[in-house]
């Protein structure tokens, strides 16, 4: 099966609308590599010449904009410092700037690169993952009076310019049928008649089994810090010892190769399962069987085009079922290249958004874990030890309590911009602001997930370990998601009563008792106003 997509990837992307000139390609250009860009094959690399110079820098306002989780630190540093080597021996001219050089920011260290090569004439760096960032990159034409090119980031399938002519005259954005013009596109798990393999687009129905507690796993593929990783290690140790997490655990992949090495470890042990159980959550089982690689695709040291040729392959020779393949492969091309979508189509408008005008702080223990509630703790937990928890754990437990209980959508989303390794804005953002949060009236998700104990415990074994009684809404030990459900669909009636999606739950809650929804509101309300002591 021949894939169209492929033959795009190997062309070059030139994004003509920022200054792009003839006359400056024969000079020497600063070509700049973000942290998030450690891709051979980006386009800022693809045409680099001799005396080009490249520049990467590790700065500290990208260190701290948000109070980033150790782990997240050191990978990224570690993995800009391995690919910073690459490129040395392939003989480029690297100016690489440490922390402990203590430059300020991204324009602060373009404008040493520039004193240090007065040489240069132009500047070119692949278009950036953040509106924030992007915004800085903007100015540096006029503060450093040279052209400035931004090139596509084509390591995404999807372009922001293509995205947009999709979005054009659509009242509503629903992944669904952007991943079949996707699917359509790439080709992948698509017959010779241009119909979706197995003869249906998506299988989630097929992917929310909960897990038995004794099934079969083999962990992730880890790896043992060497030199450079060690030195950073010891620098984030120093430098950030108040951020969440414990770097002498830090154990990720910090190479392409090693990346490579543990995303084939997670299709030849792991994904013919993560199919049934991509939902399914486990006591101190933070990673089940799934494939703990969104990292190392954030940062470059994957391709998204090769995962999903990998995941089709081992469809097609019968080493996985079509569930866990298409579960997979929408993962990539269309939640992640989706959300991408929205975020540049919205932004800087779409981050100031509070549809249900929530305003409470957020609780302590999301930054130590110190809570009661079995659920909010293993989510926590995993968080703080490892950087990552799985998606279920972000939208359904922390996120689903953060939609309940009204927190300010702000404090949420740098939360979630800060503890999770692959958390970037144009994929973070999204995912909390609009599908935990539903705070963008429901551009991304069509209702609000918002969900009871019920659900947690159909999907874990956490209540049978728990101190509060998820059969209870009120009264001695009741699980707080039972009446803050219940309370948040009751006093979000006037917004949320008329989505088609939530019909079933407000005639369920119109059909209890007075004095039962008296009782549900008191323990919501106390619930609340004990929010930081659950
Ligand atoms: C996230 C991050 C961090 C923590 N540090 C650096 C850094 O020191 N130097 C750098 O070039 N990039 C870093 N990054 C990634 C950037 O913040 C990233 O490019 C933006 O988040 C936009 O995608
Ligand atoms: Fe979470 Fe409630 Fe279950 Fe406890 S009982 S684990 S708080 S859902």
């Amino acid at each position: 099966m021949k894939s169209q997509y492929a033959d795009r990837s190997a062309g070059t992307a030139r994004n003509h609308h920022y200054l792009s000139s003839d006359v400056y390609a024969f000079m020497p250009r600063l070509v700049v590599i973000l942290g998030d860009q450690l891709s051979p094959a980006i386009s800022s690399l693809r045409e680099i010449q001799s005396d080009d110079v490249i520049l990467m820098a590790e700065v500290a306002s990208e260190a701290s904009y948000v109070k980033h989780h150790s782990h997240k630190l050191i990978l990224i540093f570690s993995a800009m410092r391995h690919f910073a080597a690459t490129l040395q021996q392939l003989e480029h001219q690297v100016l690489y700037l440490q922390f402990q050089q203590h430059i300020g920011s991204m324009t602060a260290a373009v404008a040493l690169a520039l004193q240090q090569y007065p040489q240069l004439r132009s500047i070119v760096v692949t278009e950036c993952g953040e509106y924030r960032l992007e915004q800085e990159i903007t100015g540096w034409a006029e503060q450093f009076s040279m052209p400035v090119e931004q090139l596509e980031d084509d390591r995404f399938i999807c372009s922001r310019q293509q995205f947009a002519l999709w979005a054009k005259d659509r009242q509503q954005f629903r992944m669904e049928y952007f991943y079949r013009e996707m699917r359509r596109f790439t080709r992948l798990l698509m017959s010779d008649h241009n119909q979706p393999e197995g003869g249906k687009w998506n299988f989630d129905k097929s992917n929310r089994k909960s897990c038995p507690p004794d099934l079969q796993q083999t962990p992730p593929l880890l790896f043992k810090p060497d030199h450079i990783t060690s030195d950073v290690m010891a620098l984030i140790e120093q430098e950030f010892a108040d951020n969440m997490g414990a770097a002498a655990s830090f154990s990720l992949a910090v190479t392409g190769k090693q990346a490579r090495q543990a995303f084939l470890h997670f299709i030849e042990h792991q994904l013919a399962t993560f199919g049934d159980y991509q939902d399914a959550m486990l006591m101190d089982q933070p990673y089940l069987f799934h494939s703990i690689c969104s990292m190392y695709l954030n940062i470059g040291l994957l391709d998204a085009r090769w995962m999903c040729q990998k995941v089709e392959q081992a469809y097609l020779n019968g080493q996985v079922p079509l569930n866990a393949a298409e579960g997979f492969i929408r993962q990539i091309i269309g939640w992640r290249e989706f959300v991408r979508g929205l975020y540049w189509l919205q932004m800087p408008e779409y981050k100031t958004r509070n549809t249900l005008s929530a305003n409470r702080p957020l609780p302590a223990y999301y930054w130590t874990g110190d809570t009661q509630m079995r659920c909010m703790q293993q989510a926590l937990k995993s968080t703080i030890d490892h950087a990552y928890s799985h998606h279920i754990h972000r939208l359904m437990v922390t996120g689903n309590f953060a939609l309940l209980t009204g927190l300010e959508p702000t404090e949420v989303t740098d939360w979630y911009l800060a503890v999770y390794a692959d958390a970037f804005e144009w994929v973070e953002l999204p995912n909390t602001l609009g599908m935990a949060l539903f705070a963008d009236d429901g551009v991304l998700a069509s209702k609000p997930y918002a969900a009871s104990g019920k659900y947690i415990q159909r999907m874990s074994n956490y209540c049978q370990n728990c101190p509060y009684d998820v059969k209870k809404s009120h009264g001695d030990k009741a699980c707080p998601f039972n009446a803050l459900y219940w309370d948040f669909l009751d006093r979000h009636t006037e917004q949320l009563s008329g989505n088609a999606r939530l019909q079933l739950a407000y005639r369920q809650w119109h059909n209890k008792a007075a004095d039962e929804k008296d009782a549900i509101r008191q323990h919501a309300k106390q619930t609340l106003q004990q929010l930081d002591h659950l």
